[in-house]
């Protein structure tokens, strides 16, 4: 029997995830829609078969036609929502973050621990991407010897209006973070904020681009480049420099270059993160099924509540960074077994 997945939240991303459960996602459907705007979700359950809507989350969470909840509201509404889909034992896929702030998240932390089950998987859909996973992989085999410096670039061809410097870290950079853990496994200890000339293109109060170096336990140094008006496409890459070898991923996606009038040359990159990792999300989605079909809940690429709450702890230091002089220290709660 398929998997009947609530869904909380249906605006660009939510759709998105409706659309796949729908067309491409195996033992599953989507049975109950809400929004915060009722005419999104009557517009989305339209072209979703065998799906009806309700007015709040907490009746998607609650009713009897839900075994799984997918979380794609906005972020502040995360973790109350996370909360209840524990209280009501039902495995989640919440969207990235978890939480603003880190007490938020380790709330969340403590009672999926007191629960004495696991049911908290966190969209960080990067983790699903073929080319993270053959890193991962090549780190993990020792392929590259010791990480030295993680160097990472994320570029957006635009933000919209009102997307500031705290958006910059808790929507943008937190991706990053989240790489940190995936590929080094350990904490980060520190962060500085280098603020560079900014670009002419940025939306008002955004400085654009910003360079954050994050420091690990053991001492690998993470360049994270984020610069979000390029005007140009969606751009991820990141590097892994080892003591046996460097590795770089997200550099040539597609491979399509074509000559051009004038005698260019080039290729095209995605306009947004929807193209850029729909096989990543596909494949998130699909491991998080599975696992809620096999009783295991949460996928074993996935990231966690633990990743979660590391993630907003980060994006809080980063945030205090951005005004600091010097490097700002981080300091983690004890992890719940
Ligand atoms: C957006 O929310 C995402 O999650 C994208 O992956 C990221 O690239 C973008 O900067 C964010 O605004």
């Amino acid at each position: 029997q398929d998997v009947r997945v609530g869904i909380i939240g249906v605006g660009r991303m939510g759709a998105d995830h409706v659309e796949r459960v729908r067309t491409r996602i195996k033992g599953a459907r989507i049975s109950v829609i809400s929004d915060y705007v009722r005419e999104t979700a009557e517009k989305v359950s339209a072209e979703t078969p065998g799906s009806r809507v309700v007015d709040t989350p907490e009746e998607v969470i609650g009713a009897d036609d839900v075994d799984a909840i997918l979380i794609a509201s906005p972020g502040a509404f995360h973790r109350d929502q996370t909360l209840a889909a524990i209280a009501a034992g039902k495995p989640v896929l919440c969207e990235k973050p978890l939480a603003m702030n880190p007490q938020d998240a380790y709330e969340v932390v403590r009672a999926e621990a007191a629960s004495g089950a696991k049911y908290v998987s966190l969209g960080f859909m990067r983790r699903f991407d073929a080319e993270y996973a053959e890193l991962k992989d090549a780190l993990d085999a020792g392929e590259l010897g010791t990480p030295l410096l993680l160097n990472c670039k994320h570029r957006n061809a635009t933000v919209l209006p009102g997307f500031d410097d705290t958006m910059m870290v808790y929507d943008s950079a937190v991706h990053e973070i989240d790489a940190i853990s995936y590929f080094l496994e350990e904490p980060v200890v520190s962060v500085q904020t280098v603020v560079p000339r900014s670009t002419e293109l940025a939306p008002d109060g955004l400085h654009d681009p910003l360079l954050f170096l994050f420091r690990t336990e053991s001492g690998v140094v993470v360049t994270d480049e984020l610069w979000v008006s390029t005007n140009a496409g969606y751009e991820v890459r990141t590097e892994l420099v080892g003591s046996r070898g460097a590795s770089t991923i997200g550099q040539d996606i597609g491979r399509v270059t074509t000559q051009l009038e004038g005698g260019r040359w080039g290729g095209s990159v995605p306009p947004d993160f929807r193209p850029r990792f729909v096989a990543a999300y596909d494949a998130e989605v699909q491991a998080w099924i599975n696992a809620v079909a096999d009783g295991s809940n949460v996928a074993a690429r996935s990231a966690t509540a633990w990743d979660g709450y590391v993630g907003a702890a980060v994006c809080e230091a980063t945030e205090r960074s951005l005004t600091a002089d010097g490097p700002v220290e981080i300091a983690l709660e004890a992890r719940p077994s």
